[in-house]
């Protein structure tokens, strides 16, 4: 990851939205991100109590501690430097793929970054859920529709060959995990996980294809799992021959220790250096670790300052806007430009519209919620309608009935689809993919 984001780097990518799961997120956080490894040590072993306690931390209950996001400016080898920006996500797997993607939108539209090339998404996947999730095949299909496009997303598959124990010829129908991506116009990198310099390859190669070609590409690293799915698991239960053969196998770095030393390029001595090193600044950081008080806000970035927790009542504001302006919008959204012929039932609507603007009597839900928009849109907000049906007005007002879903953290609006038109109460479900670029209002 760090060779693809420096030749991103390279390539004029000036930030990166990442979203990953849990497979690996540590070693991400710590060694991509450079999340302080001292407070990682400090989560885990139970942590100490923060200063500002009970103003909202979010640290989050019944979910896993590092789902949390964090973000850092990473110094590049050129010399220049990357900020990344690891999203927080919940547990269930792919949820965060729309959500990278409308992070990564919104940043292009808010730094005016036309052609896309400065703003890069990357998501993480494991061979299981990338094949059986499908929200991954919905945000594929996003990639590339002009109101949604994000100049291509980078997709990294951990494909250790094996789900939570589900094998992959029970876990999918087609060869390869990656198979769904093949719906693309976008190539897919198979690579061997042990061979590193191959792996390293394969990522400044998908970093290049994305800045060239500014379409998704996928980097499937096929590889194994170790130990069990998680820390209670033991593998042989379930893969007993496959785990005989890992246990027999060497790791990665041993594999390429012993490539370098009989290169003859390094020797036994730099590699025990660089061992001792390693484990000196983990000992160091653990250590550390110990006296370590957390942030208030540790992961939640500088612009969400002043943003309220759960914890924390709000003072209600006053959010209402002068008769003069709703008038002054009114008019101008009820208004149909003089060369424009308009169909017979749609000028009725807006002649209704007119006598309520005018009158101030009879206001609909459909006219509040416009007057709503204008006035933000007047305010100097983005307002971004977006999802199927948005252009005729599918669901308008009967959106209220039912009341929006909300996931208020990261400023994330869904608004649950109204079962109107004939569609049946499974209409009336809030499906991230529709509307990823809510996300965002104000610029990070
Ligand atoms: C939507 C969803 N379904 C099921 C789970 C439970 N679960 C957690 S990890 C996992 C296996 C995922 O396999 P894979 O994507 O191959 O990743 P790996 O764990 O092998 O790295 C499952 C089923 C989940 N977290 N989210």
């Amino acid at each position: 990851m760090k060779e693809m984001f420096d030749r991103a780097a390279h390539l004029g990518v000036e930030s990166i939205v990442i979203g990953m799961p849990h497979r690996g997120r540590l070693n991400v956080l710590g060694n991509v991100v450079r999340k302080p490894l001292r407070q990682i040590f400090s989560e885990f072993s139970g942590g100490t109590k923060p200063v500002n306690e009970g103003e909202g931390l979010y640290t989050g209950t019944g979910d896993v501690k590092y789902h949390l996001g964090t973000s850092y400016d990473r110094p590049t080898r050129g010399g220049k430097h990357i900020h990344l920006s690891l999203v927080a996500n919940p547990s269930h797997l792919e949820a965060v793929d729309p959500v990278v993607a409308g992070k990564t939108r919104a940043k292009q539209y808010y730094s005016n970054d036309r052609d896309r090339t400065k703003n890069l998404g990357v998501l993480l996947h494991g061979d299981g859920s990338f094949s059986g999730q499908g929200v991954v095949y919905e945000t594929l299909h996003l990639s590339a529709l002009e109101n949604y496009t994000t100049g291509g997303t980078i997709h990294i598959v951990v494909n250790n060959q094996v789900a939570f124990t589900t094998d992959p010829r029970s876990g999918r129908s087609s060869q390869y995990c990656t198979d769904v991506a093949k719906a693309l116009d976008a190539p897919i990198f198979h690579v061997n996980g042990d061979d590193l310099e191959a792996v390293v390859h394969v990522c400044e190669l998908a970093a290049e294809w994305r800045q060239t070609f500014h379409s998704d590409v996928v980097v499937d690293i096929v590889c194994y799992r170790r130990f069990g799915h998680n820390e209670i698991d033991e593998p042989s239960f379930t893969q007993p021959k496959m785990y005989k053969v890992i246990r027999n196998h060497p790791s990665a770095l041993e594999i390429y220790q012993r490539k370098l030393l009989e290169s003859g390029k390094i020797s036994k001595e730099d590699i025990d250096r660089l061992n001792k090193k390693v484990s000196t600044i983990l000992n160091e950081e653990f250590q550390n670790s110990k006296d370590y008080v957390p942030n208030k806000r540790d992961w939640l970035s500088a612009y969400w300052t002043g943003f309220k927790s759960p914890e924390q009542i709000s003072r209600i504001r006053n959010t209402g806007v002068k008769p003069e302006i709703l008038k002054r919008v009114g008019e101008a959204m009820t208004t149909l430009p003089e060369n424009f012929k308009p169909h017979r039932a749609v000028k009725k609507i807006f002649d209704l519209r007119r006598q309520m603007i005018e009158t101030g009597e009879g206001i609909d839900w459909a006219v509040g919620e416009a007057l709503a928009f204008a006035t933000l849109i007047i305010e100097g907000n983005h307002v971004r309608l977006s999802g199927q049906d948005v252009e005729r007005g599918h669901r308008g007002h009967q959106v209220r009935r039912q009341g929006p879903v909300g996931c208020y953290r990261d400023g994330l609006l869904l608004g649950a689809r109204a079962g109107a038109d004939g569609a049946g109460a499974e209409g009336a479900a809030a499906r991230p993919p529709q509307l990823p670029f809510l996300k965002e209002t104000r610029p990070l």
